[in-house]
């Protein structure tokens, strides 16, 4: 059996969420690779709007079990607050959620070194979520990471003690004014941890291996977008997993041989929040305009999204390192009421047109050729056939397939489960 994907082709904020929940009932089981509390999925459905973070978008479903794998990192902290957002729907947490033995732990102290790393970089910061997420990583890579299976160990106080005592030698080593109370941070996070024991560890790669070998569906979900890949990303500006497709083979123990369908979230625009190039951001009204109508702020931090036309050149590089099968488009809503829209094409790069994505996209080297599209004045929020959809919109989703070679399956007119569209 095999192993679908889902993933998200810009910088994040694509609509991951809610196809993941739109999807749901067609697999056994949803599975996030990688990533953690930096991720914000939305679903809206019922006229309840949710967000979740590290727990996958299969939990409101009865029958998906859902698993946070081996590659994502948990902040046992945020983890709890998330529970208790869910209590509401009264979900058999302990049942419907696995969790892999051997997702790594934010401590309390990887946050502070978020803030300590963020604040000495100055200008030149990455506009991290501040989550403790790159930390964390490194901790993994570094051979001294703490993992959800350590809970279980006798020692587990004493290693997590060890760890948050070098972390706070870091921190002073970054010489940055940080304001912190460690002893509270450790009780709110020892606490959490309690919470967070009386769920259910798993191997989870045995646990979905033999679930394929049953014939049981799987959705892979990712979390951030593939610019934001730590190797193909726009370094250094980028997250510190793969978020591309590699990421739920190493974030699961999938063998690539496995992964069947890719899905490719795109929004039919481009947003990116957080520092680091971005070819195609507007500075003008066209750009406040995509931000207020398509609400673009930061589903975690609340940040405004930066926006920007849709780049043609940055989306085909990441259908080709993801090898995306099908595309979803989302929020093609939020173009109504524009004369004309702007695609780019390709990139003006030393002198010269280029067509692919190079090493270095700063603005001072790159300048984005656009062809222009006809707008549409129609509000597509209310539609559900493909054939309602104004023609200058058809035209402009024919264009898109036409220069990505993939097929786009789904249209997202909406936030709502129903405001979907298949082609
Ligand atoms: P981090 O937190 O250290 O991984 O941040 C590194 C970069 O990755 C970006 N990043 C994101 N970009 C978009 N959405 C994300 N999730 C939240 C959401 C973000 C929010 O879904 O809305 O609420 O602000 C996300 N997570 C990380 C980040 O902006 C840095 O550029
Ligand atoms: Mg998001």
């Amino acid at each position: 059996m095999t192993v679908d994907l889902l993933l998200g082709l810009q910088w994040g904020d694509e609509g991951k969420g809610k196809i993941v929940d739109v999807l749901t009932a067609k697999y056994d089981i949803i599975a996030r690779f990688q990533g953690g509390p930096n991720a914000g999925h939305t679903l809206e459905f019922d006229g309840i709007k949710h967000v979740l973070r590290t727990i996958p978008s299969g939990i409101f479903h009865e029958k998906s079990i859902n698993i946070i794998g081996n590659g994502v990192v948990m902040d046992p902290v945020v983890f709890q607050k998330e529970l208790e957002g869910l209590e509401k729907f009264n979900i058999d947490i302990k049942s419907r959620l696995l969790i892999s033995r051997k997702a790594h732990l934010i401590l309390p102290t990887h946050r502070l070194l978020d803030a300590a790393s963020e604040a000495s970089k100055g200008k030149a910061k990455i506009g991290s979520t501040l989550k403790g997420i790159g930390p964390t990583y490194m901790d993994k890579t570094g051979r001294n990471g703490i993992r959800v299976g350590d809970i279980e160990l006798a020692d587990f106080e004493e290693r997590y003690r060890a760890l948050a005592d070098k972390h706070q030698s870091m921190i002073a080593f970054y010489d940055v004014d940080l304001q912190y109370n460690l002893k509270e941070l450790e009780e709110e996070f020892f606490t959490a941890i309690k919470a967070l024991k009386e769920l259910t560890f798993i191997d989870s790669e045995e646990y979905l291996n033999s679930a394929m070998k049953s014939g049981k569906t799987i959705l892979a979900e990712g979390a951030q977008g593939s610019l934001l890949d730590i190797d193909f990303g726009t370094y250094p500006f980028v997250t510190s997993s793969t978020t591309t497709a590699a990421g739920a083979c190493t974030g699961l123990g999938i063998a690539p041989n496995r992964v069947k369908e890719v899905f490719g979230i795109f929004k039919a625009y481009t947003t990116r929040v957080g520092s680091g190039p971005f070819p195609t951001e507007l500075f003008n009204e066209v750009g406040a305009t995509m931000a207020k109508v398509g609400n673009e702020f930061g589903a975690v931090t609340g940040r405004a999204r930066r926006c920007g036309w849709l780049d043609l050149v940055a989306l085909k590089y990441a259908v080709q390192v993801n090898g995306v099968t099908q595309l979803y488009m989302m929020k093609g809503d939020v173009l109504s009421g524009f004369d004309t829209l702007k695609v780019c094409t390709a990139y003006e790069y030393k002198g010269e047109k280029i067509d692919h994505l190079p090493y270095n996209i700063e603005p001072e080297n790159v300048t984005p050729v656009y062809v222009e599209k006809k707008g549409w004045a129609a509000d597509l929020t209310g539609m559900s056939t493909y054939d309602e959809l104004p023609a200058e919109f058809k035209e402009y989703i024919a264009f898109i397939e036409k220069e990505l070679e993939v097929p786009i399956k789904v249209i997202s007119v909406g936030p709502d489960r129903k405001q979907t569209i298949v082609k």
